[in-house]
């Protein structure tokens, strides 16, 4: 059985927990631009019918003693790993899906924590005592469906489809209830004159899939109750790569040296954060003429330590004839596990395996120091500063640096999330997210600012997932004069 938990005007309830003047009152939690929108509104404010995205000016308008409250989206995502951390306590099983829902599959939990419904109950009762907030959570036997019962009764609402009840609930639910259903889509279903799940049952799969491509043949199964669709943990990511678009061109076998050692160094940081190791490491070189290659290599032990990848790449590299100057150089690892899973080891460790376990705990410390004091405390004594261009005016050194970001980054606030980060940091550029899924977004500032970003991205927002962040320098970049978000 899964749940599916949806706290109630998420921004709202958190604002008016926390001040008591705004309880009962109509509330919006919104920007003050003169363009801003409704992030949320609460129940009270819902009476006026305002709701989320709802430009503020008209929001002023159905209800004159409105009151707007700033977004403090740091403490949102606060509360919201407490929400996650709670619904962690009644099963292993859990996928955030936003910063305020939850799917968690509780099929095994019944010994310690009974039925479905009595493990809900619970989940309410504690998310009400220690966080004092409400939620709904819908029950179903597949996703799909828990996630459109846990809208049905709310606020505070429990809603239960057994399996019993899934066809009469499935024939009569109406199209625009189902998750991802697009304008597009239900244009068409206007057309065939379906109206509810139960109307999809008129036709065969073959001409919903010739009408409306994929989303055809996955209507056609939830129709029948099916959703493969499986509770996902923190899914694990394929692969983890930094490379740079170098400043200049070099060929200079000893810089390219020091700059597969940074990325090796970054790599390796950023699987050690995740709680990974990598069991094949590759490198890819873009040479003056635009030709690119890649070299990959697979071990049988494996490694999270920026000296270990570094020792691999360095010995694909080494493969590769230098015949022209070379562009870009990054460093990728794949093959991901967590650095939990046991790991078979050989009876007798191999020559080398205590070395590289040395080579990790002191990896592991330097994490540390640059968790705790920043990126210029400590440098291998061989890594030079990634390359940095002159500011005309001030002299300050600037560097602009552009970040693809891939992963579950788009519709979980990664974008509003850069912005606030960037703010903070100081630097200025922009983010927007890209039609093929990833984000794009360039940072402009001295190099420990944008060293500071870069880091930031590899963490990600509440909620998204990063898969790859592939850096590149910008030698001639215009000045930017703020952050912001583009579209
Ligand atoms: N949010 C936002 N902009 C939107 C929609 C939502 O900033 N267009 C933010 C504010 C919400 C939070 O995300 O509090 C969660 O979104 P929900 O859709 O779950 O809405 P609420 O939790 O506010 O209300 P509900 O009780 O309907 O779930
Ligand atoms: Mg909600």
């Amino acid at each position: 059985m899964i749940l599916h938990i949806d706290m109630d005007a998420f921004f709202a309830s958190v604002e008016q927990r926390d001040k008591p003047e705004l309880k009962n009152q109509p509330v919006v939690i919104c920007g003050d631009s003169q363009r801003a929108v409704v992030s949320t509104a609460s129940y009270e404010a819902r009476q006026f019918g305002i709701h989320s995205a709802m430009p503020l000016f008209q929001a002023r308008q159905r209800c004159r003693h409105l009151v707007v409250v700033p977004v403090d989206m740091e403490k949102y995502a606060r509360v919201s790993r407490q929400v996650m951390a709670v619904i962690s306590q009644f099963s292993p099983l859990v996928e955030p899906v936003s910063i305020d829902e939850a799917y968690a599959d509780v099929t095994g939990c019944r010994t310690l924590f009974g039925p479905p419904e009595a493990i809900a109950m619970q989940i309410k009762q504690k998310i009400l005592t220690d966080l004092s907030l409400t939620c709904s959570i819908g029950i179903a036997p597949v996703k799909f469906l828990a996630k459109i019962a846990s809208d049905m009764h709310k606020p505070d609402g429990l809603t239960h489809i057994s399996r019993e009840q899934m066809p009469a609930v499935l024939k009569n639910l109406p199209i625009e209830k189902i998750p991802g259903v697009g304008t597009r889509a239900m244009k068409q279903m206007g057309i065939l004159n379906i109206r509810t799940l139960g109307d999809v049952q008129r036709f065969d799969t073959d001409f919903l899939s010739k009408k409306l491509g994929k989303f055809g043949v996955r209507l056609f199964q939830l129709s029948c109750g099916i959703d493969e669709s499986r509770v996902q943990t923190r899914a694990l990511r394929k692969s983890i790569s930094s490379e740079t678009t170098l400043a200049a061109d070099i060929s200079d076998f000893h810089e390219a040296k020091d700059i597969l050692l940074a990325h090796s160094r970054r790599v390796g940081r950023d699987l050690r954060k995740k709680g990974l190791v990598c069991c094949s490491v590759s490198i890819k070189i873009k040479f003056s003429d635009f030709t690119l290659i890649t070299r990959s290599r697979k071990i049988d032990e494996p490694i999270c330590s920026g000296e270990a990848i570094f020792h691999l790449a360095l010995s694909l590299f080494e493969q590769v004839p230098l015949k022209k100057r070379i562009r870009l150089l990054g460093v990728g690892v794949s093959h991901l596990q967590s650095a939990d899973v046991p790991v078979q080891m050989a009876l007798i460790p191999p020559a080398g395996h205590r070395l590289k376990k040395q080579w990790e705990s002191v990896d592991r410390a330097v994490d540390r120091i640059f968790e705790k004091f920043g990126r210029d405390m400590v440098a291998p004594a061989v890594l030079k500063p990634m390359t940095a261009k002159p500011l005309p005016k001030g002299g300050k050194m600037t560097q602009s640096m552009k970040v693809l970001i891939s992963g579950k980054v788009q519709r979980v606030f990664f974008r509003m999330e850069t912005l606030k980060a960037a703010q903070k940091t100081g630097v200025t550029g922009y983010v927007k997210n890209r039609a093929d899924g990833s984000v794009e977004a360039v940072f402009q500032g001295t190099p420990d600012q944008v060293a500071q970003m870069e880091k930031w991205c590899h963490t990600g927002a509440p909620a998204s997932r990063v898969d790859q962040v592939v850096t590149e320098d910008m030698p001639s970049a215009p000045d930017f004069s703020t952050f912001e978000i583009r579209y």
